[in-house]
């Protein structure tokens, strides 16, 4: 990534995205706080992305997220479901607010965390690209 980022200096921009793709981020190994051993991360969430997208955490110990909003109108959410995994989440996050969400994933794997919120007619904000993944080690 940081190569990359690099080479777009050199070489100019990088190639055109969509409007609505996140910035590319590399994935968070989401650090144990010594103090009172909970894995604990900021996530931003703005339309339609979760930055960072990809979280890397350990099975059997307590998760903790902040989950902050940085859009003015948009409300946005946090879905992430898999109940074999102990993982049954789904907190609104208004415009401009930031919520805790704490969990303790039991089983390892790869799971997808997305946001369900969508006008009448138009695609969800998951299809406009709001959603990321917890890896489960
Ligand atoms: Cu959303």
């Amino acid at each position: 990534m940081l190569v990359a980022a690099g080479l777009w200096i050199v070489t100019g921009p990088p190639p055109v995205r969509g409007a609505d793709m996140a910035p590319q981020v590399p994935p968070l190994r989401v650090p144990v706080d010594q103090a009172d051993g909970i894995q604990r991360a900021t996530v931003i969430l703005d339309s339609y992305s979760y930055t960072p997208n990809h979280l890397i955490v350990q099975a059997g110990k307590p998760v903790e997220l902040l989950l902050t909003s940085i859009t003015t109108i948009t409300p946005h959410n946090f879905v992430l479901k898999n109940e074999a995994a102990g993982l049954l989440i789904e907190r609104d996050v208004g415009a401009g607010r930031t919520v805790t969400v704490q969990f303790t994933p039991t089983k390892p794997g790869t799971y997808t965390f997305y946001c369900d919120k969508k006008l009448l007619f138009f695609p969800s904000h998951q299809e406009k690209g709001m959603e990321g993944t917890l890896e489960v080690r």
